[in-house]
């Protein structure tokens, strides 16, 4: 039975890749950060009570920050793999902490491998890097585009993949970069702006709320489906040779597209008043009511506009192809919310995973 370590397993990519691991038979540990009140709901339907005979689901406390306890969890549980994924993951927020993210997101990584190279034992290590750390340059983007960083947490991304690639090249590691473009789903942390619009949909059509704000509509962003991209992690670590690939749809569209096609799928029919910056809404032809807002907190200080992926390599090699892309995203995402507050789904996202994944090894939300 192989064993694998997942670092942030309580998140969303940590949740998933724990479904898909214990469906290939593998032990699986994870590793969450103390709270005073549980933050394993994702997770909640895998975990059992450790005293039971039989489980292969194991929970540690950690931080990225704690070099002692990353140290003994790698030496006790002798991982064969190691996906890290644990991270301060917000591109908002890492402009107000950005000492912290770099401490988590850049010396966290180096942590990890530090400690996988003392321990000597071949853990292969899987580096969650970011489609943020090109910055929206010369899109499409692949293994080859040059980075520009745009933000604290895009920077410390940057660290973590040249130390990764480093500690391959300078001690024969098997460690290698997953340089995955947005991947969204239910599990989504409703603070991201896909989860954030489907959420405000669904609660709007409830009658929950009035109105959402958002900020840049025009970002625009390659979104796939995210129990995709963790096949592909999986790939990568049973490649070969380490390498690092681009995950990616090859689509991309804009936020402003995400909540026009979010809106119009739970059968509202908007349109924007037209007006530029802050003074633009989103008005329901029906009631006259403002649906949408901008609000300028939602700014960053400096913005990645455009991105696209080019998948080709992961194509070629790992052969992985997204069977999911952006109309279908936004539908699978807003059945889901529709039925979290106990509103009939429209159903054609259910509908479009059950043709498509007949042999789905995670459990739809
Ligand atoms: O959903 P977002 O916050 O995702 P972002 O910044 O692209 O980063 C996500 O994907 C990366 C992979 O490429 C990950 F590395 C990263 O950890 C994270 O998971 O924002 C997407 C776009 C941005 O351009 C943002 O300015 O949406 C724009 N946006 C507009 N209004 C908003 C909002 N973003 C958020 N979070 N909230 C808004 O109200």
């Amino acid at each position: 039975m192989k064993k694998a370590l997942i670092t942030g397993i309580a998140g969303q990519d940590g949740s998933y890749l724990t479904e898909l691991l214990l469906s290939k038979g593998y032990e699986v540990h994870g590793t969450i950060r103390w709270d005073s009140i549980f933050t394993t709901e994702r997770i909640d339907h895998l975990y059992h009570d450790p005293h039971v005979n039989g489980v292969n689901l194991f929970l540690h406390y950690s931080d990225m920050i704690d070099t002692g306890n990353l140290e003994k969890l790698i030496n006790e549980i002798k991982p064969d793999e190691i996906y890290h994924l644990a991270a301060m993951s917000h591109v908002r927020v890492s402009f107000d902490m950005p000492e912290y993210t770099v401490n988590t997101d850049a010396l966290g990584t180096l942590r990890i491998l530090e400690a996988i190279k003392n321990s000597k034992y071949p853990t292969k290590f899987y580096m969650a890097a970011s489609s943020e750390m090109f910055g929206g340059v010369n899109p499409p983007q692949n293994e080859n585009t040059p980075f520009h960083p745009k933000s604290p947490y895009a920077c410390a991304k940057v660290f973590s993949y040249h130390i990764t690639r480093l500690y391959r090249e300078a001690y024969g590691l098997f460690a290698a970069n997953g340089m995955l473009f947005n991947h969204e789903s239910p599990r989504r942390g409703p603070t991201f702006v896909t989860r954030k619009i489907t959420r405000a949909v669904s609660r709007i059509k409830k009658g929950l709320e009035k109105t959402i704000y958002l900020g840049n509509l025009d970002a625009k962003r390659d979104w796939g489906f995210a129990p995709e991209y963790m096949e592909i992690m999986h790939k990568i670590l049973q490649h070969e040779k380490p390498d690092d690939f681009v995950t990616a749809t090859g689509e991309t569209h804009s936020v402003r597209e995400f909540l026009e096609e979010a809106f119009k799928y739970a059968g509202f029919e908007i349109e924007s008043n037209g007006k530029q910056g802050i003074e633009e809404e989103y008005i329901d032809k029906k009631t006259g009511e403002a649906l949408v807002k901008i609000d300028p907190r939602y700014f960053r200080p400096a913005e990645v506009e455009l991105l696209v992926g080019d998948p080709k390599k992961a194509r070629e090699k790992l052969n992985w192809q997204p069977k999911i892309k952006f109309s279908d995203l936004v539908k699978v995402m807003v059945d889901a919310d529709f039925r979290e507050i106990g509103m009939a789904a429209p159903g054609q996202g259910d509908k479009i995973l059950k043709e498509r994944f007949p042999d789905r090894w995670w459990t739809v939300d």
